[in-house]
């Protein structure tokens, strides 16, 4: 066992979720599979729950803000389908973010990105052979707040799947809502009339009701979901782990730029 593995330990609550163990692994791969999200409470001890909120209260000044509006599909508009159209539909996303290179190297939320068995863990329950790390030095793992009235508007990601940690919750606000299987990207179903009874209020999405210290894993590509605004004073504190299925992936200098305000060039 490295160093890491020992630390590990002294951060998640291995006896509760045992995550070298195949059938508590399979348990876990079934669930995902069938609610399309699996939420593992407590995953972290109470200890460094409060360590990686005060590391991330401290870091918070160097958070980039960004105010964005985009579609539900986080694609150009279509100009050959109506301004109307549901693929057209216009939300808006506003938040800050601090990037790999700003959280501390010694920081817990490293040794748990960086774990062998942290991520063979993950790849089994995502079904992948493996998974690494970003090599720009920026979208690894991010921390997004979200202050007072910000919030995370309607999209389908890009990316299979997506690992989250919260580290703070607002007073009110900031709900995490998902709609499963609002389309079938592999079968070319855009899901328009699923999409728009969301957004029309004619249905409504699911709710996830997350405590800090919860580690999220979610199939957003075909599943729709936002997060609210935050409401109050207490800023919504968030720790996105990203991962590729192929090692030597950055993400685009313009992708950078759009959600970090720099790219790699201004860092050298
Ligand atoms: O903040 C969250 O809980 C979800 C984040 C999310 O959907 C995303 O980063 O794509
Ligand atoms: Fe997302």
């Amino acid at each position: 066992m490295t160093n890491i593995e020992l630390d590990l330990k002294q951060i998640i609550n291995l006896k509760q979720y045992p995550i070298d163990n195949e059938i508590f692994i399979r348990s876990c791969e079934n669930e995902l599979d069938q609610k399309g999200v699996l939420t593992l409470p407590n995953f972290i001890n109470n200890q460094t729950l409060l360590e990686l909120v005060n590391e991330a209260k401290v870091n918070q000044f160097k958070a980039y803000y960004a105010k964005s509006t985009h579609n539900i599909y986080l694609t150009e508009i279509d100009n050959k389908l109506p301004p109307d159209h549901i693929f057209n539909y216009q939300v808006v996303s506003s938040k800050g973010c601090i990037t790999t290179d700003q959280i501390p190297e010694n920081s817990k939320l490293k040794s748990i990105y960086g774990s062998t068995l942290f991520k063979n863990f993950l790849a089994k329950v995502v079904k992948e052979k493996n998974i690494y790390e970003y090599s720009d030095p920026f979208s690894s793992i991010n921390i997004h707040y979200a202050n007072d009235t910000q919030e995370l508007g309607w999209h389908f990601d890009n990316s299979n799947f997506a690992i989250t940690l919260l580290l703070q919750k607002p007073k009110a606000g900031g709900e995490f809502e998902y709609v499963k299987n609002t389309r079938n990207l592999e079968k070319n179903d855009m899901g328009y009339n699923s999409v728009s009874e969301i957004i029309h209020q004619k249905k409504n999405p699911t709710k996830l009701d997350i405590q800090p210290g919860t580690l999220v894993l979610f199939r957003g590509k075909n599943s729709m979901h936002r997060v609210t605004p935050t409401i109050g004073e207490t800023t919504r504190m968030l720790v996105v782990f990203a991962y590729n299925s192929k090692p030597g992936i950055s993400l685009s200098k313009s992708a950078q730029k759009t959600f970090f305000g720099r790219t790699s060039d201004d860092i050298k």
